[in-house]
């Protein structure tokens, strides 16, 4: 029936492809929120080029990007205060009405009344574009279809960059279950940049799997396969035995040509894209993961295929792969930045940066203030550019395209901590790791964070922003999860921001490929490693050859000493702070204070054997 209906709105070549799909749910779907929205033009965009060029054009035509001096770049700017994720306005709707722990929920009827009021004619004028994509990879056990329902062409843009394109599939398989994602930007102003900020909200309803971003443009809040999705998915990851994760997936090389993956989850500002970017290794994806159990084996796919990446920061030095795809005239989004003369500058990128155009706050100079009387610097610190992985020359494509993932041999938790934590440490086992390693990441604020520097905040498995469901179901799943695998990914935990006394710090920004060659060693059985109290650390022995094969460096006993000296004092109080947490939280697994205990015991009977602060060569 509502396909009889869709009529009145389409026309008849957008009609003819949703047509083609057989599926009463998604025309269900189209019909209520085109009614609703009552947009002047519909397009349905399909897999084929023509399609995503005609959207990439509509961007330019309605001046939510403009192109740049180098072909296929492109700039689009969001409000001036809608550049990051909107924690404050997004919701988490559930079925009983749920609280959570650490986000934001409401109650469902009252949320779904406010977003279809906020959505009543919003797209009047505005052209709605249909998009079909599949998280993961497509006809994989992985695969989550999606359709997104956008009035933003910088949007439906960007999902083309990110994600797989899957309208197809939904042409193949009649009726396929979906995410479902309506978002509308509202009335823009002059600069193409939503306006009514004060109704900005984002709904994320797990009953029916939709969610509704509207009065924003920033990416986090408005790409549905994005954040919006993560949390669907954690969601079904949790009923359904497997991790949905904020983790990137990468590949290290080893010894006589071998592979060995691994995922890692870092709160922002702590090496996540560093890690999986770095020289001589293999990307896969540098955001999200699905990791499912195949045959008893943890298996892993990057959920996206694109880049959405913080630009401040990136330089020629250290971030040669990035430079290389944000320089080549390849289809580049880049937001919230200052743009002179068709060219694009950022905050930190080593280069000489001119002192006017035109950035994030609109018309800019060196010294201009905001409102607020804040200086604003060249480019936002979440200023970002948005690139197909496709792109990057150390990216696996075999890998990216597995349908049945890759096998993981390690996932790594790390945090930006200063004294606490050695610079890498193995688990004992699975439960030992999620426990003391994933479920304890905590990472010290920064310069870049508001409110004080220094703090150290808990952030589980980097998740925490997104974590739709109840800690303890949550950290459940997780525990079983291992429990069903024939040899468990290893759990490795590790800190790139290790201090000394005097503040200096403790490694090189290219140590953590010395950590990641040790943990591809380890999970292959080939080197021994040092018991401590929280878990293995290499030996001596084993890394002083790596970091001369692999960095040219002369690491000295003093080095290794000092980096990996067990901290018996810091450990304890980071102990302290993370039993509190989970004390405070009802239904946490027994296993986690268990493991909590244990590793206390540890600590103290080494403390009492040799001292506060324990050599590593004293544990051989
Ligand atoms: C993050 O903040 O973890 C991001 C950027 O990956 S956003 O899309 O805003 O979530
Ligand atoms: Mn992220």
């Amino acid at each position: 029936m509502p396909l009889k209906y869709l009529k009145n709105f389409l026309n008849e070549e957008n009609l003819k492809k949703i047509e083609r799909i057989n599926n009463s749910e998604l025309h269900e779907f189209l019909l209520r929120y085109i009614e609703l929205c009552e947009p002047s033009k519909v397009f349905v965009a399909t897999d084929s080029y023509e399609d995503e060029l005609y959207i990439r054009n509509r961007a330019i035509v309605y001046e939510e990007e403009r192109l740049l001096k180098t072909p296929g770049h492109t700039v689009h700017y969001d409000n001036y205060y809608d550049q990051a994720r909107d924690k404050e306005h997004t919701y988490v709707l559930n079925e009983d009405d749920k609280k959570l722990p650490y986000i934001k929920t409401m109650e469902r009827e009252k949320a779904l009344r406010e977003a279809h009021e906020l959505l009543d004619g919003i797209m009047k004028g505005k052209e709605l574009f249909i998009l079909f994509f599949s998280l993961g990879p497509k006809d994989s056990p992985f695969m989550v279809p999606a359709v997104q329902l956008t009035d933003s062409a910088y949007v439906a843009h960007s999902e083309f960059l990110l994600y797989r394109k899957a309208y197809d599939e939904f042409v193949r398989k009649p009726d396929l279950h979906f995410l479902k994602f309506v978002h509308s930007e509202g009335e823009l102003d002059e600069r193409k940049v939503s306006k009514n900020l004060e109704k900005r909200r984002i709904f994320i309803d797990l009953v029916d799997d939709i969610s509704f971003a509207i009065n924003t443009q920033y990416a986090g809040n408005t790409i549905g396969m994005k954040k919006p999705a993560f949390r669907m998915t954690i969601n079904h990851a949790t009923k359904e035995g497997w991790l949905s994760e904020h983790m990137f997936l990468m590949g290290v090389n080893g010894p006589h040509g071998r592979v060995s993956y691994f995922t890692g989850a870092f709160p922002s500002m702590c090496g996540k894209t560093s890690t999986c970017m770095l020289i001589g290794e293999r990307l896969v994806g540098d955001d999200l993961s699905f990791i499912k159990n195949i045959n008893g084996e943890a298996r892993a796919v990057n959920v996206e295929y694109g880049v959405f990446g913080i630009i401040q920061g990136i330089n020629k030095k250290d971030d040669p792969y990035i430079w290389e795809v944000i320089h080549s005239p390849k289809e580049i989004i880049f937001t919230n930045l200052l743009i002179h003369e068709g060219i694009p500058y950022w905050n930190e990128m080593g280069e000489e940066i001119p002192c006017k155009g035109e950035n994030h706050s609109g018309k800019w100079w060196c010294g201009k203030k905001d409102a607020e009387g804040k200086e604003i610097p060249p480019s936002h610190k979440n200023a970002r550019f948005t690139a197909r992985l496709f792109y990057f020359p150390n990216l696996d494509h075999e890998a990216l395209d597995a349908k049945n993932g890759v096998k993981l041999s390690g996932m790594i938790f790390g945090g930006r901590d200063s004294d606490t934590w050695p610079p890498v440490c193995e688990s004992f086992n699975w439960e030992h790791g999620v426990a003391m390693k994933g479920a304890s990441i905590e990472s010290e604020t920064t310069a870049a964070t508001l409110g004080k520097e220094g703090v150290r905040k808990y952030n589980i498995m980097s998740i925490l922003d997104f974590l739709s469901v109840h800690i303890g179901k949550y950290l459940s799943n997780y525990l079983d999860f291992g429990k069903k695998l024939k040899n468990p990914p290893k759990i490795f935990a590790v800190n790139y921001f290790l201090k000394d006394k005097d503040g200096n710090y403790l490694n090189d920004k290219l140590d953590k490929k010395i950590w990641l060659k040790w943990m591809d060693l380890r999970a292959h059985n080939e080197v021994e490693a040092v018991e401590t109290p929280i878990g293995y650390i290499p030996k001596y022995e084993d890394i002083k050859p790596l970091f001369k094969q692999v960095l040219n460096k002369d690491y000295t006993r003093e080095d290794y000493e000092k980096q990996f000296t067990i901290r018996i004092p810091e450990l304890l109080s980071k102990i302290e702070r993370i039993r509190r947490i989970y004390e405070d939280i009802c239904d946490i697994p027994s296993e986690i204070f268990e493991e909590i205990n244990a590793e206390e015991k540890r600590l103290k009977d080494a403390r009492k054997k040799y001292g506060d602060y324990i050599s590593p060569f004293k544990l051989y």
